[in-house]
C-alpha cells in the first residue's frame, strides 16, 4: 500500500521552538496586553508634527475611537475603510474598530476614484476614515457605476478639516470611552479586510481574522527567543504604507505588542527620511528593495548618522544580493535580513533568523526561515508531491495564521488553500541545508512594482473594455529600480490608428501610479490554452528577446 501524500510530505518547520500563542483573545486585547510594563513610552511618533502618544495615550484613544464609531452607528462585523497616508488616526481607527468587533478594509489613498469604489462595494464599507483631499474622489461620478450616492449612503470623516457633508475625527476622539459597547469577539471573526489578487484574477478582500493576526505577530515577537526581536527601547521605522500588510503587521502590531515605538511618515521621501531616522535613532526599519537601493546609493546617505539602526528588514519583494552589499557599507552595524510574506498568508511566511533575541548565521539572498507554529512544504508544481531540500518548487504554508478565506469567493479560496489546509503561494524556491529559504521565480500572474501588486487582470479588464481593442494581456517586465513594471500586448480591433500612447494614457486616466502600462506591443492574437487562458509564459518568453519588437 502506498502511503497517502501526506506521510510522505517533507515539511520544514522553524529552527526555534513553538510557543503558546494567546490567539483565543482580541487582537487589541492581545497587543495591549503588556501595556502596563510601557504605558508611559512612546508609541506613536508622527515623522511630520513630532507629536508623540504614549502606549497609554493610544490605548485610550483607540477606545475612544471605539466608542465614537459605536456611536454613528458601526456595530460587530460592520467594515470601515481607511483612505489614509501613514499617520496616529490610522492606528486609532484600526484599533477602535477592532474593540467593537468591526473589521477594517485598508485602502491606498492613492488610488483612482474607479479602484477606490471597487473596494468600498465589494467590502460594503459603512464609513470612511480620510483625508480631505481625497474627499472629491468619493463623489466623483465615475466611482457610481450603481447610481450610489456616497454622500447619503454612509459616513465620512478626515482627519483634517471636513468638507461639506463630512464630520472631523473628532467626533471619534471626544467620545466618551466609557460608552463603548461590550461585544463578544471570537477568534474567527475578521478584523482586518486588505485587498490582494493572491495567485490569479482581480483584486479580492482577504479575511484576516483575530487569530490569524494574533498568530502571524506572535510567530515574530513573542516567545522566549523571539524570532524578530524588538526591545522596548527600539524605535521602528514605518514609512512603508500601513495599508500594506508589511507595515500593518511585522511594523504597527509587533511594535504594539512588544513596546517599541512607531515612526510614522507619511510618505518616502530620501532626505526627510535620513533626518529622522538621525533625529529618533531609529534602531529597527523595515523596508521594500527600492528604499534599500535609495539607502545604499543616495549621496545624501553620507550627510547623516544612521549608526541607530539595528536592524535592516526587507521584504515584499526579492532583494539582490549585490544591493545587501551595497547597503551594508552605509549601515555596517546592522543586521540586514528578510522577511517573506503574503497578504492571504497572514502574512509573514518566513523571517531572517539573524533577527531573533539569540542569532543564528543567515546566508545572503535568503528570505529567512519558515515562523514557528507553522509548516512549509515545497512541491512540484506539476505533480503536487513534495520536494527535499534544494529541490526549487511552489512553496506552500500551513498554520492558524492564514486568511480565513476571500470575502465572498468560496471558488477563490478553495484555488488557493486545498483540503488539507496548505496555503499555495504561487511563489517557487526551495529550503535548503540549512533551513533558509529561497525563491526563485513566481508562477502566479502578480506583477510587483516596487512590492506594490499590479494585478494583470485588472489591467487587461480596462483594456478589453476599450471600444478599439479586441483582446489584451498584461505581463510582468524586469526593471532595475522597481523591479518589475507593467507591459500590455493588445490586439485592435478596427482602429489601427489606436497607438502606444493613447493605450498608455487610457489605463493611467484609471489607476495608481504603480499600474501604469510601461509599453504597449501591438500584436495579432494573445497566446491561450485550450482552455482559454492567457499563455503568460509565452508572452514574457516574448518579452525577453522583445529587443526586436
Ligand atoms: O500579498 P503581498 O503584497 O504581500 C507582501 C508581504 C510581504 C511581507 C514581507 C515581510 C514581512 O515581515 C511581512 O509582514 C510582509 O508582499 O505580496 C506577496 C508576494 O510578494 C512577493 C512574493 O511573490 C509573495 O507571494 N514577496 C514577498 N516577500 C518577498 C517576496 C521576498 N522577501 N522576496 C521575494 N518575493
Amino acid at each position: 500500500n502506498a502511503p497517502s501524500s501526506h506521510e510522505t510530505d517533507h515539511i520544514f518547520r522553524s529552527k526555534l521552538p513553538d510557543i503558546t500563542i494567546s490567539n483565543h483573545l482580541p487582537l487589541h486585547a492581545y497587543c495591549f496586553e503588556n501595556l502596563s510594563d510601557f504605558s508611559d513610552r512612546p508609541c506613536l511618533i508622527s515623522g511630520s508634527t513630532g507629536k508623540t502618544y504614549s502606549f497609554a495615550e493610544t490605548h485610550l484613544i483607540s477606545r475612544k475611537v471605539a466608542a465614537g464609531l459605536s456611536n454613528l452607528g458601526i456595530k460587530k462585523g460592520d467594515v470601515i475603510m481607511t483612505l489614509l497616508q501613514n499617520c496616529p488616526e490610522f492606528v486609532f481607527s484600526f484599533m477602535g474598530a477592532s474593540m467593537i468587533g468591526a473589521v477594517t478594509t485598508t485602502v491606498n489613498p492613492f488610488y483612482t476614484p474607479g479602484e477606490i469604489f471597487k473596494q468600498f462595494s465589494a467590502s460594503r464599507a459603512k464609513l470612511i476614515i480620510t483625508q480631505s483631499q481625497h474627499v472629491n474622489k468619493l463623489r466623483d461620478s465615475d466611482c457610481h457605476e450603481n447610481n450610489q450616492k456616497p454622500e447619503e449612503d454612509f459616513i465620512v470623516i478626515t482627519i483634517d478639516d471636513p468638507p461639506e457633508n463630512c464630520l472631523h475625527f473628532n467626533v471619534l476622539v471626544e467620545a466618551n470611552e466609557s460608552e463603548m459597547p461590550t461585544v463578544s469577539i471570537h477568534p474567527d471573526d475578521p478584523v482586518a479586510l486588505p485587498f490582494s489578487s493572491g495567485t490569479t484574477g482581480l483584486p479580492k478582500g482577504v479575511i484576516l481574522t483575530h487569530k490569524s493576526l494574533i498568530t502571524s505577530v506572535a510567530q515574530q515577537v513573542d516567545g522566549e527567543i523571539p524570532n524578530l526581536y524588538l526591545k522596548q527601547d527600539d524605535v521602528v521605522l514605518c514609512v512603508l504604507p500601513l495599508f500594506h500588510i508589511f507595515s500593518l503587521n511585522s511594523v504597527l502590531l509587533c511594535s504594539l505588542r512588544a513596546g517599541s515605538a512607531v515612526l510614522l511618515m507619511q510618505k518616502f521621501e530620501i532626505g526627510s527620511l535620513l533626518e529622522l531616522i538621525q533625529k529618533h535613532n531609529v534602531s529597527v526599519a523595515a523596508v521594500v528593495p527600492p528604499l534599500v537601493l535609495a539607502l545604499a546609493k543616495n549621496p545624501m546617505v553620507a550627510n547623516f548618522d544612521l549608526s541607530s539602526i539595528r536592524v535592516v528588514l526587507s521584504g515584499a519583494a526579492p532583494l539582490g544580493k549585490e544591493l545587501e552589499e551595497a547597503l551594508r557599507s552605509r549601515v555596517p552595524q546592522a543586521i540586514l535580513g528578510q522577511g517573506y510574506g503574503m497578504t492571504e498568508a497572514g502574512p509573514v511566511l518566513s523571517m531572517c533568523l539573524a533577527f531573533s533575541k539569540q542569532p543564528l548565521p543567515t546566508k545572503s539572498g535568503s528570505c529567512g526561515t519558515v515562523v514557528r507554529n507553522a509548516e512549509l512544504k515545497v512541491i512540484d508544481p506539476e505533480t503536487g508531491s513534495s520536494l527535499g531540500r534544494n529541490q526549487p518548487g511552489e512553496i506552500c504554508i500551513r498554520g492558524s495564521q492564514i486568511m480565513k478565506g476571500y470575502l465572498n469567493d468560496a471558488e477563490a479560496t478553495a484555488n488557493i488553500i486545498d483540503v488539507e489546509g496548505w496555503l499555495h503561494t504561487g511563489d517557487i524556491g526551495y529550503v535548503d541545508d540549512d533551513d533558509e529559504i529561497f525563491i526563485v521565480d513566481r508562477v502566479k500572474e502578480i506583477i510587483k512594482f516596487k512590492g506594490f501588486q499590479v494585478p494583470p487582470a485588472e489591467l487587461e479588464a480596462l483594456l478589453v473594455n476599450h471600444p478599439s481593442i479586441a483582446d489584451a494581456a498584461v505581463v510582468p517586465q524586469k526593471d532595475e529600480v522597481a523591479g518589475e513594471v507593467p507591459v500590455a500586448f493588445v490586439v485592435r480591433s478596427n482602429d489601427l490608428d489606436l497607438n502606444e500612447e493613447a493605450v498608455k494614457d487610457y489605463i493611467a486616466k484609471q489607476v495608481v501610479f504603480y499600474k501604469k502600462l510601461h509599453k504597449v506591443f501591438f500584436v495579432h492574437s494573445i497566446p491561450k490554452s485550450a482552455a482559454g487562458k492567457i499563455l503568460r509564459k509565452d508572452l514574457r518568453a516574448k518579452l525577453a528577446t522583445a529587443t526586436t519588437m
